[in-house]
């Protein structure tokens, strides 16, 4: 049942492998919702979402599909963003983007909850959503550096096909039958949909993810590198990332190597911050083998953290295993988290 004393939210790209569970969780965590308006492009308008028991036909978006809204939630693609956002604003509808559209725009708030749910005091319109594979990282490193101080971070992510979309994850599946039942497969999605030139990703690992920059790091890596230090409010922070995709559905998983600023500090001592840190499940037993892994952390909301040890060389360096699901706290759940937190704090009306 929808809520008369909740909001209007739309939903742009309704239809996409955020979009899906964007409603899946808002139903789960039963957002306080008076009208539901699910977009698309012309491809799926038409199709029926159950929503609370309703039934909801998805329609083609355009500029008047904000008239009213209270709330945009947008994962349709970054062009997508960039066309219907000021659209949605100038209809008084607060966006929260999914896409890296706005995400290093200094009028615009990049937000993960746990970190700084302050920034979104000042909000002119629109609120960004970090990369996936940063939200786990900095949900992770933020309680770190509040107990410790932090100077560098290095990371190396194993990202799930989910993170490049439902045609992605439809490519993994086809290719891994057709390999298995000896059959051709010509791959066209990955590691760049748009790209001309693409890689089997069935039982192989691939080094690529979103395209190269000019300094040689690819666009993912650098998301990871300006939106940490932009969310941490750490302008001069030390960091570099290689961003690899695997053959996971779902899941993305970090080795992350952290040098603290405090000298002393021990194992122990780490586990003690990451077990009260909000959001954050600690599972680092090595003598059960008990460590995150994406099979286990899919459908969960928690970032997972486990194997933590001390660098053998270097006294403040730590080694650690992170893992979420990327679709949910890296997309689809922060995304709602954001809303939640915009109710919270007053800044949104109905
Ligand atoms: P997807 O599975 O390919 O879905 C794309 C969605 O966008 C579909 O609903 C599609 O509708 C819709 N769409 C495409 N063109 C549109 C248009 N002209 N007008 C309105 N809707 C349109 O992709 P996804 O994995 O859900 O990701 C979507 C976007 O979310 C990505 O491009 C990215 O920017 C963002 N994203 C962010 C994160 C993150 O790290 N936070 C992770 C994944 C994705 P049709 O069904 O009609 O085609
Ligand atoms: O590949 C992944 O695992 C995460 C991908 C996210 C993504 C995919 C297409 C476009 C993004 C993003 O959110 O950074 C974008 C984008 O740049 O908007």
């Amino acid at each position: 049942m929808l809520n008369k004393q909740g909001y209007h939210l739309a939903v742009l790209g309704a239809t996409g492998a955020v979009g899906k569970q964007i409603i899946k969780t808002l139903e789960k965590r039963n957002f306080p919702i008076s009208q539901l308006t699910l977009l698309s492009s012309a491809r799926s308008a038409g199709t029926k979402v159950n929503f609370k028991g309703e039934s909801i036909t998805v329609q083609e978006a355009v500029p008047d599909s904000f008239e009213g809204v209270d709330i945009a939630l947008f994962s349709a693609g970054g062009s997508w963003s960039q066309k219907f956002a000021p659209d949605a604003v100038k209809r008084g509808a607060i966006v929260v983007d999914n896409t890296s559209a706005f995400r290093m725009n200094p009028e615009v708030p990049l937000v993960v909850p746990e970190v700084n749910e302050d920034k979104l005091h000042d909000h002119k319109g629109i609120i960004a959503n970090p990369n996936c594979s940063t939200i786990q990282m900095v949900a992770t490193l933020e309680p770190i550096q509040k107990a410790f101080g932090l100077k560098k971070v290095i990371v190396s992510t194993y990202q799930a096909v989910s993170g490049a979309g439902s045609a992605a994850i439809q490519e993994l599946k086809d290719q891994a039958n057709a390999i298995l039942n000896n059959q051709e497969y010509t791959p066209s999605i990955l590691p760049v949909g748009s790209e001309d030139k693409h890689y089997q990703i069935a039982f192989n690992v691939i080094p690529q993810i979103d395209v190269f920059t000019e300094n040689g790091f690819t666009f993912e890596e650098m998301k990871m590198i300006n939106e940490t230090k932009k969310i941490m409010g750490m302008p001069e922070l030390k960091v570099a990332a290689t961003c690899v995709r695997l053959p996971v559905e779902t899941g993305h998983s970090e080795s992350v190597y952290v040098e603290l600023d405090q000298e002393d500090v021990t194992v122990e001592d780490l586990r003690k911050v990451l077990i009260d840190a909000p959001g954050i499940t600690l599972q680092d037993q090595p003598e059960e083998q008990i460590y995150p892994m994406p099979a286990m952390a899919v459908g969960k909301d928690d970032v997972f953290v486990g194997r933590i040890r001390q660098d053998l060389d270097e006294k403040s360096g730590f080694h650690m295993w992170i893992v979420s699901d990327n679709l949910l706290k890296g997309a689809a759940l922060n995304t709602i988290q954001i809303a939640e937190s915009l109710i919270k704090l007053g800044l949104v009306s109905n």
